[in-house]
This record gives structure tokens, C-alpha cells and sequence, in this order.
């Protein structure tokens, strides 16, 4: 079959990101003799005039379209971006058979399917489950039978099987040097799956709570060829947590050492599990910058919102960090369940304390189906049972919803060293447009340590 894949991502903020959820599509597809076509919107001016022309050229027998984001997950602030992939979908929709699938598509995906209106929606990994639908439409089988598949009209469907093995995405089809310049980076998986249980967190529900890890001599050769074939500089590793499990985390970075590859790279990581030795392999296999998913530096939130680690394990690692030199961040969630105006300034006391580069923050959490976080919400009346969650609502938290953002302004601005996308403090969309212009390698929160003074609105 002829198929079309368009990537629905138009997102630029904090960059524009790959699109390597498509990527890992493009070998399973052509292995099974399908001809390959691709459409990515990040940067067409025009999207639906880019998908009519595109359709219209190519003369599809199926567009497979990813939905990566649904929202901006950001509050105030919150920007949907479900009717752009509905234009889409209507522009495609006379002319050819449309597939939806992607992690956004995955968090609601019978709810997604009906909004949007496409044919076929997959939930989860696409690599098995897309050949199989486009064999079964083929054959003029019975498409409901197949694990992940979801149709219109039914409000269940048999769930998605894991894949067994992961392969390596095929970028060919894709312009990885534009994302290189605009975004600073590529980007790479050596695992899926998370064991953990933060209240809020969708991570364990899209790729499972099971760690499935990629043989390390094949990341490498991707790396290799990211290099060789795509001149890229810097990596971002898109791993739920880098450094989970340990072991397998530094035998990746003893062997990224030994390939001598001429890369600097970044990662979320977990401040459990972060040892001086692992660390040191880190910063050796070319790591210059770490992000830390710690949320917040109150003790009582940490337990509240299921974090597995303490304030302890945040001061530990920070101090690992000032000793091997290395810029890192703390992302900083506030608004959970049970956030008093005193856990806000627990955490602002702490993050003072460990002192990193940047402190990303927060206000408010998103709400998604099947996480602990909703049940809370309902029982904390933030939503009533059959609200819809496709469009964003947020936990935030009764005893500091009039002053939480009165509250951070105020604290942010006095310190140096703190981003808050949401209320524009040293940062906004034009500054990021801004800094795009200069050739900037890896994340741009590592500017903070040039910053003069801290800003309202940049810009
Ligand atoms: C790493 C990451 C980031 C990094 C990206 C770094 C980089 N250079 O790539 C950073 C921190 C920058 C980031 C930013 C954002 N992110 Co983010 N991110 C992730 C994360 C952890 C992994 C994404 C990834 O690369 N996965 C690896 C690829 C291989 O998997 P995949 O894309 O899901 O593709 C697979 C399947 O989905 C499927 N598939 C994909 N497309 C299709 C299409 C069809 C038809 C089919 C059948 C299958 C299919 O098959 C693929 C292979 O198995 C996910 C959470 C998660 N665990 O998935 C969130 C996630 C994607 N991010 C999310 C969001 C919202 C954002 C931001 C908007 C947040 C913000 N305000 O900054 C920005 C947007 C950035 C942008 N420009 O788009 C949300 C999206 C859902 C939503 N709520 O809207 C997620 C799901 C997290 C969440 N909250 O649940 N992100
Ligand atoms: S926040 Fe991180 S550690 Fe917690 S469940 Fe999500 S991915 Fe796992």
C-alpha cells in the first residue's frame, strides 16, 4: 500500500522536538512492503494546504498520523491542539482511509478517535500493530479483533500487547537536520517502561511498568549513524528515567566511552540511583547536562504525590552535580494534592540550598484517565465522574488555588535562576523564537547561569 505519514506536531516550544515516535514506524512499514511518503507540520506554514497537496500528489492509500501532544499542559496558559488534527482528518478524510495513533492519541484514545473523527486510532507502539492493521484492511479482515486497534463507535477494544523487542528508528524520511539547528538536538530512546507510581504520571500507562532495554550495540550504531550520516552534535535521551535501572545506565555510558563517539548529550533523571561512579561515566561518555524530575523539595509533597524518593536523595545528587561540575535542572511540579502556601516555600527553600543551574517549574497538574491523580480530583470535587479530560484540566490544590500564582511570581522573580513557562518568568515564547537564531547546542535552561536579573514576560 501507499502510505502517507504526517506528523501533527506544530509544537516549537520549549523546541521543536524529532519526530522519532514516526521514525520507529518507517522499517516495521517498509519491511512490510508498504510505500513510504512523509509529511512533517512542525514547519509548514500552511498545515492543511500541506496535507491537501501532499494527498493530492502522493495519492495515499492510507495516512497514519501522529499525535504526539495534545496540550501544552500548561496552566494558565493552556493551548489544545486537537482541532488542528482535526482539520486534518477532515482535509484527508473524502480522498483516503486516515490511522491515528501516538502517546497523545494513547492517554484517551476511544474519546480522541470520536473528537477527531479518523477511521482507525492505535494505542501505544505502533511497530507491530500498524502492519497488522494495514495487512487486515488489506485482507478485508475483521479489524476489532486486533490487539490495540480502536474503532469508531465502540467504546472498547481488545488491549495493546508490548513489544517484545524495540528496534531503531529509520529518520530518512524526516529532516533531522532542521530540528538539529532549531531544536539543538536529536533525539534518542535506549528503554521504555517505567516501574514507578508518581500520582499524576501517564508515563507507566503508555509504555508499561515493565523496563524493556535496547541491546546497547545497536544504540550505539544509531548513534554512530545520527553522527556519520546526520552531522548531529547533541543528543537527548528521551527515556522516562536515564538512570533506571542503574547498571544497565553506566554499561550504556562504558560503552558509549569506549565507541568514542563525538557526542554531548542530556537526560531526565531520577535523583535516586545516582552515584558518584555513575555520574563520572555520565560527564566521560560526553553528558553535560542533567534534568531532575524531582517536582518538589517538600518533604510532605513528595509523599503526596507517590515520589519514590526523599528531599535527601534531591540534596545528595545536587551535591554530586557541584562536584563534577555539570549543569543541571530541577523540574518543579506545585498545585499537587495537599500544596500549602508552606510546601511552596519548603520547595524554593530547598532548590536554594542545592543551587542548580535552572529550576523549571510548574502550576498546577494536568489530569489524565487511570492515574491516582484522578481519583483524587473527583474525590477532591476538582472533576465529576464522565468530565471529559481532552481538554486540559488541572489539580490544583483548594488550599492555594487563589495565591499560587501571586505566590511563585513573587518568589521566582526574586531569585535568579527559575523558569516558569506559564506566567512568562524568564521565559516566552518570543525568547525561545529569539534564541533559536543562535546555534545553541543542548537545552536552553543552561543559559540561566548568563542571566543579569530575573524577568517578567522576556522580551
Ligand atoms: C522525552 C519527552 C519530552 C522531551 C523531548 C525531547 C526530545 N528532544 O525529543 C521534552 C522534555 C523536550 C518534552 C517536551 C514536551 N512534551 Co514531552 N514527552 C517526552 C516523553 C517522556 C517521551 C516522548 C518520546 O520521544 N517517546 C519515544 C517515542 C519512540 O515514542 P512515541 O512518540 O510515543 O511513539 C510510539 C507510539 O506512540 C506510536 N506512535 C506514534 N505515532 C504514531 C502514529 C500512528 C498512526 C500509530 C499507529 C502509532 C504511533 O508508535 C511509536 C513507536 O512505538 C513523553 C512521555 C512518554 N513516555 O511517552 C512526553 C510527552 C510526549 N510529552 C508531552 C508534552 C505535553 C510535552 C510538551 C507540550 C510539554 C511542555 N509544555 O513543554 C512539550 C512539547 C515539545 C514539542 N516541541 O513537541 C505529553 C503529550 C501528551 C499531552 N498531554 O499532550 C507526553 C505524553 C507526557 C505526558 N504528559 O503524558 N517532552
Ligand atoms: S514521574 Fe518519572 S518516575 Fe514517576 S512514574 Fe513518571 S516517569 Fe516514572
Amino acid at each position: 500500500m501507499k502510505i502517507l505519514l504526517i506528523s501533527a506536531n506544530r509544537e516549537r516550544d520549549p523546541y521543536p522536538v524529532f519526530p522519532i515516535g514516526l521514525a520507529c514506524l518507517v522499517g516495521p512499514l517498509a519491511a512490510a512492503g508498504h510505500l513510504l511518503n512523509a509529511l512533517d507540520l512542525c514547519f509548514e506554514p500552511d498545515p492543511n494546504f500541506a496535507v491537501s497537496s501532499a494527498v493530492a500528489e502522493f495519492q495515499p492509500d492510507a495516512v497514519v498520523i501522529s499525535l504526539r501532544n495534545l496540550d501544552n499542559v500548561t496552566w494558565p496558559g493552556s493551548r489544545s491542539y486537537l482541532d488542528g488534527v482535526r482539520d486534518i482528518v477532515a482535509v484527508c478524510h473524502a480522498r483516503t482511509v486516515t490511522i491515528i495513533g501516538g502517546s497523545g492519541f494513547s492517554l484517551m484514545p476511544v474519546e480522541i478517535l470520536a473528537s477527531v473523527g479518523a477511521d482507525y486510532g492505535v494505542m501505544a507502539e505502533g511497530e507491530e500493530t500498524l502492519p497488522r492493521l494495514l495487512a487486515c484492511l488489506e485482507s478485508g479482515g475483521d479489524a476489532a479483533q486486533l490487539p490495540g486497534v480502536v474503532l469508531p463507535g465502540r467504546a472498547g477494544f481488545i488491549p495493546p500487547l508490548p513489544l517484545a523487542t524495540l528496534g531503531t528508528p529509520d529518520r530518512t524520511l524526516f529532516d533531522v537536520a532542521r530540528y538539529c539547528r532549531e531544536g539543538g538536538m536529536a533525539n534518542i530512546q535506549t528503554k521504555r517502561g517505567c516501574p514507578f507510581g508518581c500520582i499524576y504520571c501517564t508515563y507507566p500507562l503508555l509504555e508499561g511498568r515493565c523496563m524493556r532495554l535496547r541491546p546497547i550495540p545497536e544504540i550505539i550504531a544509531e548513534i554512530r549513524t545520527l553522527v556519520d550520516d546526520y552531522g548531529v552534535n547533541y543528543l537527548y535521551f528521551v527515556d522516562d528515567i536515564f538512570n533506571y535501572p542503574p547498571d544497565f545506565a553506566e554499561e550504556f555510558c562504558r560503552a558509549m566511552i569506549v565507541a568514542r563517539l563525538p557526542v554531548n548529550w542530556s537526560a531526565f533523571i531520577n535523583p535516586d540511583f545516582i552515584t558518584l561512579r555513575l555520574l563520572q561515566a555520565m560527564l566521560e561518555a560526553g553528558c553535560d547536562a542533567v534534568e531532575f524530575g524531582s517536582d518538589s523539595g517538600s518533604s510532605r509533597m513528595l509523599k503526596s504525590l507517590g515520589k519514590s524518593f526523599t528531599a535527601d536523595s534531591i540534596r545528595e545528587s545536587s551535591r554530586l552535580c557541584h562536584e563534577l561540575g555539570v549543569d543541571f535542572a530541577h523540574y518543579i511540579l506545585f498545585g499537587g494534592p495537599g500544596e500549602t502556601r508552606e510546601t511552596v516555600l519548603e520547595t524554593f527553600a530547598l532548590m536554594d540550598e542545592v543551587g542548580p543551574t535552572a529550576v523549571i517549574t510548574m502550576t498546577g497538574i494536568r489530569i489524565y484517565p487511570g492515574t491516582a491523580l484522578e481519583q483524587v480530583a473527583l474525590r477532591d470535587g476538582i472533576i465529576a465522574a464522565g468530565d471529559s479530560l481532552l481538554e486540559p484540566l488541572f489539580y490544583i490544590s483548594p488550599a492555594i488555588r487563589d495565591e499560587l500564582c501571586t505566590l511563585v511570581t513573587q518568589e521566582a522573580l526574586k531569585r535568579r535562576s527559575w523558569i516558569v513557562p506559564s506566567l512568562e518568568i524568564n521565559v516566552s515564547s518570543a525568547m525561545l523564537d529569539a534564541l533559536r537564531m543562535f546555534p545553541v547546542k543542548g537545552p536552553l535552561w543552561k543559559l540561566m547561569k548568563r542571566l543579569g536579573r530575573s524577568r517578567l514576560h522576556p522580551m
